[in-house]
């Protein structure tokens, strides 16, 4: 943890209100600011600033829209089976219009975002969750009689931030595939300005809470990429830190789902991983506060680029991925980690994110990627998956 002293300048008060009010002991909740502060790529003593935010400023209003969507990212942020995060997400921003969770219906409901808007005018932060269709003047998505795409405008036209969460409302996501039928959209492209997206299908909960207590802590959004997306969160390919990565570098690759190699953690770019095309830390935060290992590729599945605009939902499934990136890290993290034991991911990352290019590296890792391929390959011919060449050579 980064400045204890300035953390407990909060005072003994400040914190048993916290306790009190979050129903998390203080151990918890520094943890749980030094988290937020870690994932946002703050300098050490942050969090202490984020903790004096979260404990002091007024929540802010959010109003939560549903347009194409599954309700994942919703779900995925409320994960029923933690209620901490729960407690935590509503305890830190106020709620005041969200459709699947509001207690409201039909003009109670209505007029609950628009009292909230009144109240909050140039305050509220605005939340798209699910793609806008345009086609056909927009007609195949209805709120309340308003189609979504007069609901946008309109409620981002007095909102202080915009934030589209999941790729439906970062690109289009999986609503926009498949020939797009209905011109599903993304927020930015019919507002007709840059908003700050949280891709992902769906997007890690701490992705979002990290920007919103940003905006509390500092009374302005994260610094984003060309695309919206918060730096902290999307500057690095899956693939740079990724817990297969010494296997991809060594060129031990799972052929198929359940074979040897697939058994003893290969890496999965064979099987059509877009790690290596993909930007999001999926890889060093995990999922669900469930342990580690708790992502797609963790849980043995090929990353399928949901994040990524042209990738998720767009490409094949087992098609190959465009290897961006293909030097070689200096330092590697551990290639097999009992789950809760050892370095985090978070640690690994960071070695991996130590990582320079050694020259020569790209024309090596070649070599020896077609070499190992071409034994692995006759191994599997041979179907005897224990003549598997393990060194790479
Ligand atoms: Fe679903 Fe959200 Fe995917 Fe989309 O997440 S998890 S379809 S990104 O808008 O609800
Ligand atoms: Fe990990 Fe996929 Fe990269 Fe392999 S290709 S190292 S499984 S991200
Ligand atoms: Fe999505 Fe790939 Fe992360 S499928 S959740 S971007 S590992």
């Amino acid at each position: 943890m980064g400045n204890m002293s300035e953390i407990f300048e909060l005072g003994r008060d400040a914190l048993q209100g916290i306790e009190n009010r979050l129903g998390m002991s203080r151990r918890d909740y520094l943890q749980f600011c030094a988290t937020l502060a870690v994932t946002m790529g703050l300098p050490k003593g942050a969090d202490a600033a984020v903790a004096k935010a979260i404990e002091s400023a007024k929540r802010p209003s959010v109003i939560w829209l549903h347009f194409q969507e599954c309700t994942g990212c919703s779900e995925s942020l409320l994960r029923a089976e933690h209620p901490t995060l729960e407690k935590l997400i509503l305890d830190v921003i106020s709620l005041d219009y969200h459709e699947t969770l509001m207690a409201a219906a039909g003009h109670q409901a209505e007029a609950a975002r628009k009292d909230a808007m009144k109240a909050n005018k140039g305050k509220y932060v605005l939340v798209v969750e699910g793609a806008i269709p345009v086609k056909d003047n927009g007609i195949y998505c209805k709120i309340g009689g308003t189609k979504a795409i007069d609901l946008v405008k309109e409620c981002a036209a007095d909102a202080a931030a915009v934030i589209a969460i999941g790729s439906c409302a970062s690109w289009g996501g999986m609503p926009s595939s498949g020939g797009n039928p209905t011109g599903a959209s993304s927020v930015a492209d019919v507002l007709g300005k840059p908003v700050v997206t949280i891709p992902g299908c769906p997007p890690n909960p701490y992705n979002f809470l990290a920007t919103v207590v940003h905006f509390l802590t500092f009374g302005k959004l994260p610094e984003v990429d060309k695309l919206g997306r918060p730096k902290f969160a999307y500057s690095r390919l899956i693939h740079e830190h990724c817990e297969r990565r010494a296997h991809f570098d060594a060129g031990r690759f799972a052929m198929e789902f359940g074979d040897a190699g697939h058994r003893q953690g290969y890496c999965l770019y064979k099987l059509g991983c877009k790690g290596p095309e993909t930007y999001a830390n999926c890889s060093t935060i995990g999922f669900g506060d469930a342990g580690e290992n708790n992502w797609p590729v963790g849980c043995g599945h090929p990353c399928i680029g949901c994040t990524e605009q042209g990738v998720g939902f767009t490409k094949p499934i087992h098609q190959l991925a465009k290897v961006i990136n293909i030097y070689p890290p200096q330092q590697y993290p551990r290639i097999v980690e009992e789950n809760g034991k050892g370095a985090s991911f978070a640690s690994a990352a960071a070695l991996a994110a130590l990582a320079g290019a050694a020259a020569g590296g790209a024309a090596m890792l070649a070599r020896n990627l077609g070499r190992s391929h071409a034994a692995e390959e006759a191994a599997q011919a041979s179907a005897k998956p224990a003549a598997v060449d393990q060194t790479g050579a």
